[in-house]
């Protein structure tokens, strides 16, 4: 049967619950939530006075009321000790979200630690370390002495380079500033770490390089801009499912119309009009379906270019957009460079775009001139260019990247209200780290050298590349050898015997052998292979700050206990660093032990203080006690100034017309074609019959981490899906629920067939990530000049394993798209 939850009824929040500013810990988005708890031994009740909403409960509500919350909003948790309700839900006075919750940050609650509702057992809740031939629990000293005696030991024998860091670089869970500047300071400040990873990535560099080359830093607009933009050009992301509520709260009024009046007062005498959207995206997604019927298909321009053409495309419209006379000469000539080298460099017909990308010629000339033709009376058009992962993870992302930053330069459109050319994002932001120039560029692909026998300690924070990266079997297949080779011999020492241990150790890893220390808040797939594994406090079970895609800086406050001995990352990397300053003394090398003095953090409050605080743009105005005065609201960086208590943001950057080079100038790109770029992509293409695009859906958060143990998730997911036009599926003889071999030359990997009209023939789309199938292990090794992984172009064939099996009887196969009106 399909899933529903067994919930009677709910404690009312009572007038004196306590009150915490949250952020959702998911996605960029960051909506604004509130924490209320109070002791589980009593509850409000429904007169005005009993209630925290202050209202007569025992009355009817209207449609729109605040006063409720759902059953996934609720828990009860554990706070400085003792039992308390907990109710998690969305803050209608956030400007962010306005109040809505999304299908994942309404289930906070629910994804809780609780011992007394049993949700999320399988948080870990002590340190761990590989003992008698299992992982056994221990105290925070045995295991960070084992892991800094194995880190300075490898450090010894190969150097800093023999150390291999996966980290986060991201803002809420497995991030935030406390957390980067924690993990930060030890590999760049105390070390100079050169073989570290992103969590999301091979190596470490930027996902978004060319932008930030240009001048033009990738989150340089507000979410107000999409309701007051005339066009807005969507590349690669499918907003609707992944940034939610931005999608909901920002870009619908605008595409309803009824964010007219918002635009009139705005831009006085302008015609203003509701938005049309031009959406860049191989498939049909959801996203193009609500733009459709939320704005009239009139108004949507969907391109459903060949897969990783999208380089050509905006070439082309950068060259007729020339033509036509459209660009915003004014600005060119003020605010940058290299224009006519790069036009000279990119040009590109529409007749020849059309051949690259499979288009028809009309509609690359219609969205020229959505995004570019004057409007009546000569006003430019106001356009705002959005993209994501289907750019950023596509074919040849740097001059990708740098193609479409030069189209809303060349038409104007950056610092604009209305404009902007940002990145939608994926988590929040949350970097502060001392620099990084050290690690070079290009950076080391790190995933590479692990496969190849490199180095010999690996410390993974916050990440599980098992699911997640790219050549993913592969990998797996040499780190469970590499990391068996040191449990074969852990297992031969007996245990209290820690130099015999760490020598076992090092013998091991002299043949070949990987010492793997996973930091995570659940057990994980890497997980399987660590040696140790330290268990991290989350989002809400410690202050953490963040910020959202339009730099939105907020606290969420901590409103309950982490599990056990949990501790925040940033506190985690502070004692690791402790020990390895006792480590390094006790051997008698003061000068290296000295490198790790300055982390006698006692609190998150500390580290951000040190980090943030004292070294980022504005920081010096940045408090925890002025951001709890801010609220779910918080402030847009940078800081400039503190007035009355309160911290002044920054709306937009670049409303001047100066740029982030020396010279204050953008810089434009010369981004020719060349084709599919990563090695080895053209001849998959050409050797393998289906697409395997992949990506998200909107009730899975990322690699399903929390989700795997959320019956919600897992009744609707059994298996990961993979989309298909039913005539793909008919000559293959796939029924619905079906399950399939994914298969190429990286490797192989499983999923349920889910019939979907709307997909292009040979076009599949698989759930990324997944723990019951992992599309990454039919992604190949192969990357641009910079190490940024090319996930999205991967081609495959598909064939029948079995019949749908039982756990998928119960599903619905139908179209997740919604009429124009009720049907
Ligand atoms: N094929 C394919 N592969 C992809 C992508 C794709 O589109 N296609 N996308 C890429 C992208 S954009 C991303 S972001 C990555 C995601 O890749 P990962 O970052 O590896 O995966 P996540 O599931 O986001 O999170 C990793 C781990 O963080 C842990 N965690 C959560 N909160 C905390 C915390 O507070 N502290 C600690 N220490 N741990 C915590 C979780 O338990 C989880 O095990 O995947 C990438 N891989
Ligand atoms: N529900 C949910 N939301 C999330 C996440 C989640 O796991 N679940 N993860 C968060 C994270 S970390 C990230 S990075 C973001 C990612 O957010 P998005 O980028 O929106 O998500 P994806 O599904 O990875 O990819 C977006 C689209 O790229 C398209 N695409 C594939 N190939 C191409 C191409 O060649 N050209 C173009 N133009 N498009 C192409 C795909 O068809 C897909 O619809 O989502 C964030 N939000
Ligand atoms: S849209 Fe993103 S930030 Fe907002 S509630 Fe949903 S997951 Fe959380
Ligand atoms: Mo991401």
């Amino acid at each position: 049967m399909a899933y529903k939850r067994q919930i009677g009824r709910l404690p009312i929040i009572p007038a004196d619950a306590k009150e915490h500013n949250v952020v959702c810990h998911y996605c960029i988005v960051g909506c604004g939530y509130k924490a209320y708890s109070w002791d589980a031994r009593y509850e409000g009740g429904t007169a005005a006075s009993e209630n925290k909403f202050g209202v007569d409960l025992a009355a009817q509500q209207e449609a729109e009321t605040a006063a409720w919350y759902a059953p996934s909003m609720y828990n009860t948790v554990r706070q400085d000790g003792r039992d308390v309700h907990l109710v998690i839900k969305p803050d209608k006075e956030c400007v962010v979200n306005s109040g809505l919750g999304s299908v994942r940050g309404a289930r906070m609650a629910e994804m809780s630690y609780s011992r007394q509702r049993n949700t999320q057992l399988q948080r870990l809740t002590d340190p761990l370390v590989w003992r008698y031939g299992q992982l056994q629990p221990t105290s925070w000293d045995d295991a960070l002495d084992l892991v800094a005696r194995v880190t300075a030991a490898v450090i010894d024998e190969q150097g800093e380079d023999g150390l291999f860091v996966s980290a986060f670089d991201h803002g809420g869970a497995g991030g935030g500033y406390e957390n980067t500047w924690g993990t930060g300071k030890l590999y760049f400040g105390a070390m100079k770490v050169k073989n570290i990873r992103i969590h999301n990535r091979p190596a470490y560099n930027s996902e978004v390089h060319a932008s930030r080359d240009m001048g033009v830093g990738e989150l340089n607009n507000c979410y107000e801009d999409a309701e007051l933009a005339d066009t807005i050009v969507a590349v690669g992301t499918n907003a609707l499912e992944t940034q939610t509520n931005y999608f909901l709260n920002h870009w619908v009024p605008n595409l309803r119309g009824t964010s007219l009046a918002k635009k009139q007062a705005e831009f006085g005498n302008e015609p203003v009009d509701r938005a049309r959207i031009i959406i860049v995206d191989p498939r049909r997604t959801v996203t193009v379906n609500a733009c459709e019927v939320e704005a009239g298909k009139d108004n949507v321009l969907h391109l459903a270019i060949n897969s990783g053409t999208d380089l050509a495309l905006f070439n082309a419209l950068l060259t007729h957009v020339a033509e036509k006379g459209w660009t915003d000469k004014a600005f060119i000539d003020a605010s940058t460079s290299d224009f006519d080298k790069a036009l000279a460099a990119n040009r590109m017909t529409v007749g020849e775009a059309a051949q690259i990308t499979g288009l028809a010629a009309e509609d690359i000339v219609r969205a020229a001139e959505w995004i570019a033709g004057p409007k009546e009376g000569g006003a430019r058009r106001r356009t705002m260019f959005a993209y994501e992962k289907g750019l950023i993870w596509g074919n040849d992302n740097y001059r990708t990247n740098g193609a479409l930053v030069n189209l809303a330069l060349a038409t104007g459109n950056i610092g604009r209200p209305g404009g902007g050319c940002v990145r939608m994002g994926g988590h929040q932001e949350g970097y502060s780290r001392p620099s990084d120039a050290h690690v070079g560029r290009p950076a080391a692909y790190v995933d590479k050298l692990l496969i190849e026998g490199g180095g010999g300690v690996h410390h993974v924070w916050a990440c599980d590349h098992y699911k997640t990266t790219l050549n993913a079997m592969e990998f797996k297949r040499v780190y469970k050898k590499r990391t068996d080779l040191v449990k074969d011999a852990m297992n031969s020492v007996p245990y209290g015997d820690r130099e015999a241990m760490v020598a076992a150790i090092m013998g091991a890893i002299r043949q070949g052998g990987l010492f793997s220390v996973d930091v995570d808040i659940v057990p994980t797939k890497i997980g399987e292979a660590a040696h140790v594994i330290l268990p991290a406090a989350t989002s809400g079970e410690m202050n953490l700050t963040s910020m959202n895609g339009e730099r939105r800086m907020r606290l969420t406050e901590r409103y309950m206990d982490p599990p056990g001995q949990a501790m925040p990352d940033c506190l985690i990397a502070a004692r690791l660093a402790n020990h390895l300053e006792r480590v390094f003394r006790a051997a008698g090398k003061a000068e290296v032990a000295d490198k790790f003095k300055g982390f006698d953090w006692k609190s998150e409050e500390d580290a951000f203080m040190d980090g943030y605080h004292a070294h980022e743009k504005g920081g010096a105005f940045v408090t925890y006690e002025r951001l709890r005065a801010m609220g779910t609201n918080g402030f847009q960086e940078p800081a400039v100034a503190v007035e009355n208590g309160r911290i002044v943001g920054t709306k937009r950057l670049y409303a001047d017309g100066k740029f982030s080079r020396p010279d204050g100038k953008a810089q434009f790109m010369e981004t020719a074609w060349r084709g599919l770029q990563a090695a080895g992509k053209e001849a998959e293409r050409e050797k393998f019959a289906f697409l395997i695009n992949n990506g998200r859906t909107n009730d899975v958060w990322q690699s399903a981490y929390l989700d795997v143990e959320n019956e919600f998730v897992m009744d609707r997911w059994p298996y990961p899906f993979i989309e298909m036009n039913p005539d793909d599926m008919a000559e293959l003889t796939l029924k619905e629920g079906d399950l399939v071999e994914v298969y190429n030359d990286n490797g192989s990997t499983q999923a349920m067939a889910y019939p979907t009209p709307t997909a292009r023939r040979k076009q599949a789309f698989m759930l990324f990530a997944y723990p019951a199938g992992v599309q990454g292990n039919v992604v190949s090794a192969g990357v641009n000049e910079f190490i940024i992984p090319n996930y999205k172009q991967t081609w495959g064939n598909i064939r029948k394993i079995a019949d749908a099996p039982e756990g998928v009887r119960h599903l619905s196969f139908k179209s997740p798209e919604y009429p124009a009106s009720p049907a």
